[in-house]
Order: C-alpha cells, then structure tokens, then sequence
C-alpha cells in the first residue's frame, strides 16, 4: 500500500471557517473577518488564513523589530558606500558592531557603535513585546502559559550574549555583532578566547538537550505519523481504547526498548529538552569570562582534561602573557 511519508499533507479535510472563541472584552478585533482558504497553506499545515490577532503589543514588537531591522540594513549599507550592489554581494559579510572595548558601557557616538547600541535596544523591545503577546494571547484563550515560558529560555541566552555578560564585563564590545558570518565569527572567536568552549560544561549540557531535543522530536513525530493510519493524530480520544492508534504507538516502544512515554509526557519530554538547551547554555557564556577565564586550564584543574606532559613548557592562559587579549 502506498504510504505518504513526505512533508505534504496529501488529504485536506476543511471545514466551515471559524474565527474561533470570542475575545474577552478591551480586546482588540482580530483582522481578516472572513478567514481565506490557501491550498497550498493546507499541504503544509492548516489551510485557514486568519483571522489574525494584532493588538497594541504586537503592532509595537513589529515596530521596533522593523525600526531595528531597518537600522542594521543601511549602517550595512554606508559601509559599502551606499551602492546596492556591493549591498547585496557582500551581504552574509557586512556587519553592524558593537563599540570598541575602550568605550566601556558608556554610550557611544553613532558611527562607533551608538546605533548598535540603538539597534540592541530596539530589538529587545520588541523580543519582550512579543513575548508578552505571547503570553496574553495564550491566556485569552484559556490556554497553559508553556510557549512564552518556552521563548523566555531562548530569551535568556539572547539577553546573556547581548546584555547581562557584557554588563558584567563591563564593557559592549563583549557582545555579538549584527549580521550573518560576523556573528559567526564572534561565536568561534569567543571559543578560542576563553580556552575553547567545548571544555564548558554547561556548553557540553546544552549540546546533549539540544541533541536530545532532536532525537525526540524525531522519534514522537515518526510515532505519530506511524500510527497515522489508525488515527493516532486524534491523540486523546485514543489513550482511553485498547487496540488504538495510540496503545499501538505505546506497544512498539515497549517491545523496543521496554519502557513508552504517555501521550502527554512524551510533550513533557519535548518541551525541558528544548527549554534546557538555551537555559543551560546561557548559564554556560554567563560564566564565562566573569567566572571562568580559561575552559581548558579549567578543565585540566579538575581533572577533566588531562595536562600536557612535563617535557612540554608549563601552559599557561595565553590572554595572560604580555601582549596577549585583554
Ligand atoms: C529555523 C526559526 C526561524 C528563524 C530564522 C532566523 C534573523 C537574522 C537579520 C542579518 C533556528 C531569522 C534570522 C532574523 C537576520 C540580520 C540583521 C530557528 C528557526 C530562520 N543567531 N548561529 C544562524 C540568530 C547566535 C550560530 C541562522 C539570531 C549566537 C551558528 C540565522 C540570534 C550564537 C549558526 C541566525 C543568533 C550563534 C547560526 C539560522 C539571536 C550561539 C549557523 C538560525 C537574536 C548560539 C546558522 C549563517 C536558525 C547559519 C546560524 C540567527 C544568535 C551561532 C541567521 C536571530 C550569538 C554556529 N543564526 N547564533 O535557523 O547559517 O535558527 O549562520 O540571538 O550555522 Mg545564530
Ligand atoms: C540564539 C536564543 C536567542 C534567540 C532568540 C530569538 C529574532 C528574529 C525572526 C522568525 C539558539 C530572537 C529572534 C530576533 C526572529 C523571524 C523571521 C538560541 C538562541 C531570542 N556548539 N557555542 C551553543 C554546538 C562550538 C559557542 C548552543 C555544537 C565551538 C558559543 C548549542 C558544536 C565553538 C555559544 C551549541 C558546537 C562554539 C555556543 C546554542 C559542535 C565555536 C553560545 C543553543 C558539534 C568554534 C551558545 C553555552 C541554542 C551557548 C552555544 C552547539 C561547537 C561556540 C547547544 C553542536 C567549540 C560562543 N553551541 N561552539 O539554543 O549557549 O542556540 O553556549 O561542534 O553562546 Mg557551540
């Protein structure tokens, strides 16, 4: 029999469009009264376009999104002269930086950092904006506050590398740069300066939860799609039946590994894995730098790296020796 096991939805069962519940009083209108119906939208998700809720805080994150996304776009821009086309070729290399490490965390003259400073500002206006859309619209709708306390893990890490390290540090120019390979590069650079991040447990941590993460993403959705045929993506009204879908999907972990998940700790699961990778990981850069200088010779001190032998000079924190990166 044929199976479909690509990312389409082959069967599009619609019916009647519905606004949903109604909103509680002082609330906004949400926009598009008459929801649309895109096939295409239907062969990957929902065919329903709308209606979409924008109210005050969301029309205010896109505001200062835009506001920093537009300030990064032309500071790219002057630094290729004004011309679009060295705009477009250079793009993934342009760059808009922090200031220089002598400005400490005082404000800086816009062409030496003031508008990243501008840019981080405007920009984490709008991530909390949006985050508290987030969690408003979650709770008019009755719902569990999971997915803004989800965000507010991967907002955590965004304000330890762009805010509180640097604070700590005393100085902006510890934080990352806006664009594409530059903030790669700061990312590799910030490895090599603090003794290679690979030897940062909390780093090691994050790893293991953003791989796991992974993994079991892969493992529930191949289980659900496997017991599609039985209905499984109907999960609560399986749980209870003997024979269903979702007994089934059940069995086949306990047969191959002799311990399941349940139907919502599975979701459980999924979300600390995923939660963990950036809360750990922040608490990992957090450290860095302000606790721990150097990751290797950390290592080494307890044991958890072995040290160079003896016939080798003693290794010392090369940002130490004379001349070396303060
Ligand atoms: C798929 C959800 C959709 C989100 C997308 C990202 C922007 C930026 C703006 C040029 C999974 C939208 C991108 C709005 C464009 C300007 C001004 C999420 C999905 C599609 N990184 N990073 C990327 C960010 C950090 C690292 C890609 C943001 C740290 C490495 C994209 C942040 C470190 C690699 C991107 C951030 C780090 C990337 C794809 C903030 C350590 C890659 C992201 C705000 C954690 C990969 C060229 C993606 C790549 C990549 C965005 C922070 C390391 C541009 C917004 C400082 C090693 N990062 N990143 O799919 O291809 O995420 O880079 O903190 O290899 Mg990064
Ligand atoms: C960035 C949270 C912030 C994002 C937010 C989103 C918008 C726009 C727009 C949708 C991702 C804002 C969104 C503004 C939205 C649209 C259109 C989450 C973010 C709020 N590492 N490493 C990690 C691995 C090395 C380094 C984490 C692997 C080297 C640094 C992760 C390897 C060196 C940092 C991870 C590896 C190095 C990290 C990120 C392998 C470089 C971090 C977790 C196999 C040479 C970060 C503790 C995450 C961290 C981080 C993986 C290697 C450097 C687990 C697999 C040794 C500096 N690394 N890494 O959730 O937390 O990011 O470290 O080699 O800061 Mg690493």
């Amino acid at each position: 029999m044929a199976q479909y096991q690509n990312l389409f939805t082959t069967v599009q069962a619609i019916g009647p469009v519905h606004h949903g519940v109604p909103l509680p009083p002082g609330d906004d209108a949400r926009i598009g009264d008459t929801p649309a119906i895109v096939h295409l939208f239907g062969r990957l998700g929902n065919a329903q376009l709308g209606p979409i809720y924008l109210g005050g805080l969301g029309v205010a994150s896109l505001v200062f999104g835009t506001l920093a996304f537009n300030i990064i776009g032309f500071n790219m821009l002057a630094s290729v002269n004004w011309d679009p086309i060295q705009f477009i070729r250079q793009l993934f290399w342009l760059a808009l930086e922090p200031p220089a490490a002598s400005n400490g965390l005082s404000l800086a003259p816009l062409n030496q950092g003031g508008w990243w400073q501008i840019t981080g500002l405007f920009l984490t206006i709008s991530v909390l904006l949006w985050w508290a859309r987030t969690y408003r619209r979650a709770r008019a709708l009755g719902m569990g506050t999971h997915v803004a306390w989800a965000f507010a893990a991967a907002i955590w890490l965004f304000l330890v590398l762009g805010f509180f390290r640097p604070v700590l540090m005393g100085s902006w120019s510890e934080a990352v740069p806006f664009g594409i390979f530059p903030h790669l590069d700061w990312t590799a650079a910030f490895s090599l300066r603090y003794g290679n991040l690979f030897y940062n447990p909390f780093h090691a941590l994050s790893i293991a939860f953003l791989y796991g993460a992974t993994l079991l993403f892969a493992m529930h959705g191949a289980t659900i799609l496997a017991v599609s045929r039985f209905g499984g993506e109907r999960e609560i009204e399986q749980i209870v039946d003997r024979g269903t879908a979702s007994e089934r999907a059940a069995l086949f972990w306990r047969w191959t590994m002799g311990f399941n998940a349940t139907m919502e700790s599975i979701h459980r699961w999924a979300w600390w894995f995923a939660v963990l990778c950036p809360l750990v990981g922040g608490i990992g850069i957090l450290l860095t730098g302000t606790v721990v200088d150097n990751w290797y010779l950390w290592a080494v001190k307890h044991g958890v790296a072995p040290p160079y032998p003896d016939v080798f000079p003693a290794v010392m924190d090369p940002a130490l020796t004379p001349g070396g990166a303060k």
